[in-house]
């Protein structure tokens, strides 16, 4: 099988070292600025528990290659505002028969994908498993999690491929309801991300009593909201989930935490943004994940300034 990985950061390094542990070493698609256009490399992934190192061929993507004719899966994790700009220059190298995944926090790109896909399968996934890039070809593997991914639109991933995902990656799940799946993530991610960025706190600090009410109106929003898409969601169960991955994840910054402090664009709009924006749509309200928006992008503004 052809595997090929768009966005060779932190996590897809990761899931290519698990793809490699299975015998099925994915290609790496690069930006066009690698010269030459083709190589490959070793890559290293290190963890409490174990070291390791695999050789990946690594590709540009304005390369012109026959070895795009060649995927069959390629799984995107670049992170969501980078999907609608990267992506569709790509699309066309690939065969009709290329099944695309994407895999990123937040959601909404999927829409701008779906138009051009021209026939070809597309599958959407979370993955809640922590990998942090050390150098360029070594990463750290800082935390299990559950990764779940399922069926968007046009036509099925394959079994064999569906068979190989489940197996190679820890804790992995097939949804049918995958955006159900994604919507739950969604509020985890909407009540932890922005909170820990503007505050540049870890997780963990999140438990305080100071700050539940805040992430109370978060999660009430975007129930309402999730309501008006159709996804039926409930208030108090999202409460323990976003409780209990605030207790299992308190000494981790989250990622926009993190994308905040080295400066690089966060995922707001995708997540707080993308519920702002919903609401807009429906003509309602949802003052807080407003807020917490303009926050992370004030934040952001002043963070390019310096
Ligand atoms: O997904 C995460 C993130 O940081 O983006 C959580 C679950 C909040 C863990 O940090």
């Amino acid at each position: 099988m052809r595997i090929a990985i768009l966005g060779a950061g932190a996590i897809g390094q990761l899931l290519a070292h698990q793809l490699a542990d299975c015998g099925e070493f994915p290609l790496l698609l690069v930006r066009p600025e690698h010269t030459p256009c083709r190589g490959q490399d070793t890559y290293h992934i290190e963890s409490d528990q174990q070291r390791r190192a695999h050789t990946f061929q690594w590709l540009s993507t304005t390369a012109d290659n026959q070895a795009f004719s060649e995927i069959e899966l390629l799984i995107v994790t670049l992170k969501a505002y980078q999907v609608p700009t990267v992506l569709p220059e790509l699309l066309p190298k690939l065969p009709l028969s290329c099944h695309v995944l994407l895999l990123h926090n937040g959601l909404g790109s999927h829409s701008k994908i779906i138009p051009l896909l021209n026939g070809r399968g597309l599958s959407l996934g979370t993955t809640s498993q922590g990998a942090l890039r050390q150098t360029p070809q070594q990463i750290r593997h800082t935390g299990k999690g559950l990764t779940q991914f399922g069926p968007i639109a046009g036509p099925m991933m394959s079994a064999p491929l569906k068979l190989l995902l489940l197996k190679a990656i820890p804790d992995s799940e097939w949804c049918d309801d995958i955006l159900q799946a994604l919507w739950e993530k969604l509020a985890v991610n909407a009540a932890i991300n922005p909170l820990t960025a503007i505050d540049n706190v870890p997780n963990g600090t999140l438990a305080a009593e100071r700050y539940q009410q805040t992430i109370k109106m978060v999660i009430n929003e975007l129930v309402s909201i999730a309501h008006l898409e159709g996804i039926s969601l409930h208030c108090d169960k999202l409460l323990l989930r976003v409780n209990k991955v605030i207790e299992l994840t308190a000494k981790n910054y989250s990622s926009m935490q993190q994308d905040l402090q080295h400066g690089r664009p966060t995922e707001i709009d995708a997540i707080n943004g993308y519920l702002v924006q919903l609401a807009q749509q429906h003509g309602i309200e949802a003052p807080m994940n407003q807020l917490l928006t303009q926050k992370i992008k004030q934040l952001s503004h002043l963070a390019d300034a310096l």
